[in-house]
């Protein structure tokens, strides 16, 4: 299977962390959409236009991070990343789609967006989410617990791609959950590729 993706993308980190932790092996097409012409090559693959992809030998097509995390969790083996109890899947979704829309995006905007209200409205979602986080997080190793999940792929990219835009050091249990993730083999697998690519880019 073919994973197009963009070293930089919060949402294709995502996926890298899954695949990393389930050791399962994919060919990389790495593709920028911020690039008119390999958009136009993603868009060819997917109305979306969006990383990450996944695209399948047989030509079926998975767009959408958690989506691609439930295909490999179905089909690819390795530790599950959605656990297999129902009540447990649903709070790990729930904690997905919190990171993803709550922590993530505001992310984006504060890291991106030229608009002041815009970056004021999202710093003051950022401290409520970091907040909120950093209390369930006061007696949990990961985002569920003892199994490091789909949560935790979701959660972990925003905080590495732009903590520093909103930085974290005020939230103790969530500072000391990113000094856990950053030992982890599947995140360091990341980082590298991410400060790799990025050096690239500079040079
Ligand atoms: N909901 C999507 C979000 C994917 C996404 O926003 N990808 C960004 C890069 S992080 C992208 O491809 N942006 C290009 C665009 O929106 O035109 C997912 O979870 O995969």
């Amino acid at each position: 299977m073919k994973l197009y993706y963009y070293p930089l993308s919060t949402y294709s980190q995502k996926v890298l962390l899954a695949f990393h932790e389930k050791d399962v092996p994919f060919t990389a097409v790495v593709l920028y959409p911020g690039d008119p012409q390999q958009r136009a090559e993603l868009q060819k693959l997917t109305p979306l236009g969006k990383v990450p992809l996944l695209v399948l030998d047989n030509g079926w097509k998975v767009p959408e991070s958690t989506t691609i995390i439930e295909y490999l969790d179905t089909h690819a083996g390795g530790p599950r990343m959605i656990p297999a109890d129902l009540d447990l899947a649903r709070q790990t979704r729930f904690h997905d789609r919190l990171a993803d829309l709550y922590v993530n995006e505001p992310y984006r905007t504060v890291a991106r967006e030229p608009d002041p209200a815009r970056v004021a409205a999202a710093r003051e979602r950022l401290d409520t989410m970091l907040g909120g986080l950093d209390n369930h997080l006061a007696n949990r190793t990961w985002v569920m617990g003892d199994s490091f999940t789909l949560a935790d792929c979701a959660m972990i990219p925003p905080l590495l791609q732009y903590g520093s835009a909103h930085p974290i050091t005020r939230f103790e249990h969530v500072s000391a959950y990113f000094a856990r993730a950053m030992e982890r083999p599947s995140v360091m697998r990341v980082r590298r590729e991410v400060e790799a690519f990025a050096a690239k880019a500079a040079s």
